[in-house]
């Protein structure tokens, strides 16, 4: 099948007999317990969600269907033999859990452009925004704009059977997909350029349209769009933006409302936005200093200045992981090969030497190790996309690979409304014996 459409019909009906059998056979197979830290920590640790995209483990980072950022780079086709995974490559992956062909991924490609036209009453939607709005405010209000063509909502309406939820959600979140270069880089050009559209290139992959559309066309640039993507597209289930997603989705929800809230997390400092931060907090040392050549002790003093003053090293720490994130390394190794003597690059390699030590010394960070937003930014400011305030819409373009499957199958494998049991701080005092 070069169609993703008819792979999944053939999928699907697989996946739904595996769910029923393990409902029937093994569903109250104990998973785990519940300890009154993970209701007061965020609910951390606590294994709630299935999520058939990807997992993430603790000390190894991501990995896509079971494979690893670099099995990706090596399995999955590029542009031209030896390049950055394809995003259509990656979407095909997560949706299918199979290594699609270069054909396989053409074919994706041209359904995504052919899916791309964006309604003229979403730019008004976002010009009904000041220019000042944040870009996520603005890219959030697009997608809700973008709702108003739902195939999902039509044909509830129309009394669809839930058996067949999964296709117009398979249409919706294709669409919505192949909307948001397009809806992202409007926003781009309105903020910080002419505010005139570039229009989509028919010859283009996926994340080549969009630098291109943002105004970007160096092959490098393309090449690290494509690679920005693929890595940012999914981090399971748990992450606020993933998860809020699924959440939405459960009340049966159409994909644009669900992901519109999902952009909404993901633009909290703690997540997404935090890629912003990170360069925000680079640049700023570079301003104390006036130059980013400084020494390990007034680096040192900069970090021990942004701690005392109650806030967080931006990129550093995660939910999850426990270790260096794989999505940091990857970023390293394309910035080695293509931008080694940046400076500011440097200054990234050199953050990585100190924060850790600072961190571990206080004591409580879990883990205190580079995640992905640590990297990204001073790549992004390399290739002339300087506009920190940004970063997160190209996050939020990225993740729509991984939420969008996700959904198909919610939906494909009967997934229930989500309602996990909340109880009152008298209620968990007495549960746990403290009062
Ligand atoms: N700098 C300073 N303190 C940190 C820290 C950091 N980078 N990371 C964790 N801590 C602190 C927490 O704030 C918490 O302090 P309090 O007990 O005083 O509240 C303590 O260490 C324990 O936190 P944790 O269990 O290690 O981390 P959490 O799972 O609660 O939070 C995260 C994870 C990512 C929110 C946190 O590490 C953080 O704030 N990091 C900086 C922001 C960031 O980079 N976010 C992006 C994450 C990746 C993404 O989603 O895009």
């Amino acid at each position: 099948n070069t169609d993703l459409y008819s792979e999944m019909k053939e999928l699907v009906p697989e996946y739904q007999e595996r769910v029923k059998k393990l409902k029937k056979d093994h569903g109250s197979v104990e998973l785990g317990k519940i300890t009154a830290d993970m209701v007061l920590g965020g609910m951390r640790g606590m294994t709630a969600l299935v999520w058939l995209g990807s997992a993430v483990d603790p000390d190894e980072g991501i990995r896509f269907r079971g494979m690893t950022i670099p099995d990706c780079q090596k399995a999955l086709p590029g542009a031209f033999p030896g390049g950055e995974p394809l995003p259509e490559a990656i979407l095909w992956l997560l949706l299918t859990g199979k290594i699609p062909s270069k054909e396989q991924v053409d074919s994706l490609a041209q359904e995504l452009r052919s899916r791309a036209k964006i309604p003229e009453y979403a730019y008004k939607a976002i010009d009904a925004l000041p220019v000042s709005a944040h870009p996520m405010t603005q890219f959030s209000t697009g997608v809700m704009a973008l709702q108003v063509e739902s195939e999902f909502t039509k044909a509830y309406e129309r009394g669809i059977h839930k058996s067949k939820y999964w296709e117009p959600t398979y249409e919706d979140s294709l669409n919505l997909i192949a909307r948001l270069p397009g809806i992202a880089a409007y926003i781009y050009r309105r903020i910080y350029k002419d505010g005139k559209i570039i229009p989509l290139d028919d010859s283009l992959d996926y994340g080549a349209n969009y630098a291109h559309m943002l105004g970007f066309d160096d092959p490098e640039t393309l090449e690290f769009m494509r690679l920005y993507i693929s890595i940012h597209s999914d981090h399971e289930g748990g992450n606020v933006s993933s998860h809020t997603a699924h959440l939405v989705a459960s009340s049966l929800s159409d994909p644009y409302l669900a992901f519109a809230a999902a952009l909404n997390g993901l633009a909290g400092p703690l997540h997404g936005l935090a890629n912003q931060e990170v360069l925000r907090w680079i640049r700023n040392i570079v301003k104390e200093f006036g130059t980013p050549n400084i020494s390990t002790e007034q680096l040192s003093d900069y970090i021990y200045k942004t701690l005392n003053s109650g806030q967080v090293v931006p990129g550093y720490g995660h939910g999850v992981l426990r270790n260096t994130d794989p999505r940091y390394t990857c970023q390293r190794e394309f910035a080695l090969k293509h931008l080694p003597n940046d400076p500011l690059f440097q200054l990234v390699s050199k953050i990585k030497e100190v924060v850790p030590p600072i961190l571990t010394k206080l004591g409580k960070v879990k883990n205190p190790w580079p995640n992905v937003d640590a990297h990204s930014g001073v790549l992004l400011n390399y290739y002339g996309l300087t506009e920190e305030n940004y970063y997160t819409v190209l996050f939020g373009v990225a993740r729509s690979i991984g939420v969008g499957p996700q959904l198909i199958w919610d939906r494909a494998l009967g997934m229930p409304l989500e309602r996990p049991k909340s109880v009152t701080l008298e209620k968990l005092e007495k549960l746990v014996g403290a009062s």
